[in-house]
């Protein structure tokens, strides 16, 4: 009985899983491209692993099954084989590395601490701010605004993160990953060459009791829109 009920409320979970925003799979930038590239990538690794490792299981449970023939023999112990082990030592190491790569080549190309991306002059500075519940964006020329960012198309554009009261998350899954935003420390997030639209930017760690309605509209424009309505 427990584990029908656990298979229902299972069944009940992929069914409402289904009605998740998946714009993380559906990038719309440079940054939340390559991301996606990373996580699609691992997943089509860990599926080879999957895959191969379940069809060795489903071949030797089958081989090795109890007949008529082999019913009252106990199978030799056998100590130790080299070759395997040097195979399941060796494989998943070549497989880590060749995760490694590309992790470490895109998480250090988006870093926003690198030299190349403090000095690249044409990236667009904009300082966060976040606070019980809702977001302050002030960009160059002193401009602010509340709960809607704007930034023009095909820029890298440089957030710098603050929280005047408790951990925040600065998260727009369609233009890239969440970070934390802090109330003691700046951190610094790049989005690159983002496509025009609008998008849904929200706070991704509970803060407080208004957590859920912490949300903000990001509007990429083209850099004339962004011009103008910078000096509005
Ligand atoms: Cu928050």
């Amino acid at each position: 009985m427990k584990n029908i009920l656990i298979r229902i409320r299972l069944l009940v979970f992929a069914c409402l899983l289904t009605g998740c925003d998946i714009s993380v799979l559906d990038p719309q930038s440079k940054t939340a491209d390559n991301q996606a590239f990373l996580i699609s990538f691992s997943f089509a690794l860990m599926m080879i692993v999957l895959i191969i490792v379940f069809l060795l299981m489903t071949r030797f449970v089958w081989k090795y099954r109890e007949t008529e023939h082999n019913k009252n023999t106990i199978p030799k112990d056998i100590k130790g084989n080299k070759k395997l082990e040097l195979t399941w030592t060796i494989l998943p190491i070549l497989l880590l590395t060749v995760l490694a790569v590309p992790t470490i080549a895109v998480t250090y190309n988006q870093s926003a601490t690198t030299p190349k991306a403090t000095t690249q002059d044409d990236a667009i500075h904009i300082d966060v701010t976040a606070q019980q519940f809702f977001w302050t964006f002030t960009y160059g020329n002193g401009k602010e605004s509340t709960n809607e960012l704007v930034i023009p198309e095909n820029k890298s554009i440089v957030f710098h993160l603050k929280s005047t009261d408790v951990i925040h998350s600065f998260w727009i899954p369609s233009l890239g990953g969440k970070t934390d935003v802090l109330p003691e420390k700046e951190l610094v997030y790049k989005i690159d060459n983002p496509k025009k639209g609008t998008y849904d930017g929200k706070c991704a760690e509970f803060c407080g009791v208004n957590h859920t309605k912490m949300r903000f509209t990001a509007r990429v424009v083209s850099e004339e829109t962004y011009q103008k309505w910078l000096t509005k």
